[in-house]
């Protein structure tokens, strides 16, 4: 594996795990690869998050080649919502639905379903489930029901952003049930305090989640 990606860190950031290796029970799960986070010019852009477009490719094509499926979650708020910072929130307005900034990349890839979160303005950062900012339960999409109909028992996640959207997602994954992987190549953090992407790789490697190469994902 390349010696590149990995980040200095704790030793379990990078498991060798057989398990994690793509087949029909596996789904990749590419998470808010968006103009807002991805694009230099997104309204949240995120360091490096074009880095991961051509990575997430790759992983696509091998995922689909091994038999597993592929799905794509997408960031997409209504122009008001508590989640922005003009709002109540902490976010500045960011993939408003039909807007460019929260088109998924034009270099994605895509071969697969694409799930919605926040459309009614809840914190929509885990691709499974979305929580009205002003509380109550979490409601949720169509991903888990989604997997669960096409077999799927374990899953590698991918995208944007590593302390918000790829965290709550695999958190969300760990605890429904599924196996989950996240592709430490092909993540980036938004970093609202430095530090905040590599205490997210901890808080979900603590959680069971496995923090991989890619290589180690394909086999
Ligand atoms: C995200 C902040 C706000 C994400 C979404 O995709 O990680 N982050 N909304
Ligand atoms: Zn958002």
């Amino acid at each position: 594996m390349p010696a590149s990606w990995r980040s200095p860190g704790p030793d379990h950031w990078a498991i060798e795990d057989p398990d994690t290796r793509y087949g029909p029970e596996v789904a990749l799960v590419v998470v808010d690869v968006q103009n807002d986070f991805a694009d230099p010019a997104g309204s949240l852009s995120v360091g490096g998050g074009a880095e991961v477009v051509p990575l997430v490719n790759g992983e696509v094509e091998r995922a689909l080649a091994a038999g597993a499926a592929v799905a794509y979650t997408q960031d997409w708020h209504p122009a008001h919502t508590p989640h922005f910072a003009p709002d109540g929130g902490i976010w500045p307005v960011h993939c408003v639905g039909g807007t460019w900034g929260a088109e998924l990349h034009p270099d994605l890839s895509v071969r697969g379903p694409i799930v919605r979160k926040g459309s009614h303005g809840e914190d929509g950062y885990s691709g499974f489930s979305m929580r009205n900012p002003s509380g109550g339960l979490p409601i949720p999409t169509e991903l888990d029901a989604t997997l669960a109909r096409g077999g799927v028992k374990r899953l590698v996640v991918c995208g944007l952003a590593t302390d918000y959207c790829v965290k709550a997602t695999a958190l969300d994954g760990v605890r429904l049930g599924y196996e989950t992987a996240v592709l430490l190549e092909a993540v980036r953090a938004v970093n609202l305090e430095p530090g905040d992407g590599d205490r997210a790789l901890d808080e979900m490697a603590a959680a069971g989640v496995r923090l991989v190469g890619t290589s180690t994902a394909t086999g």
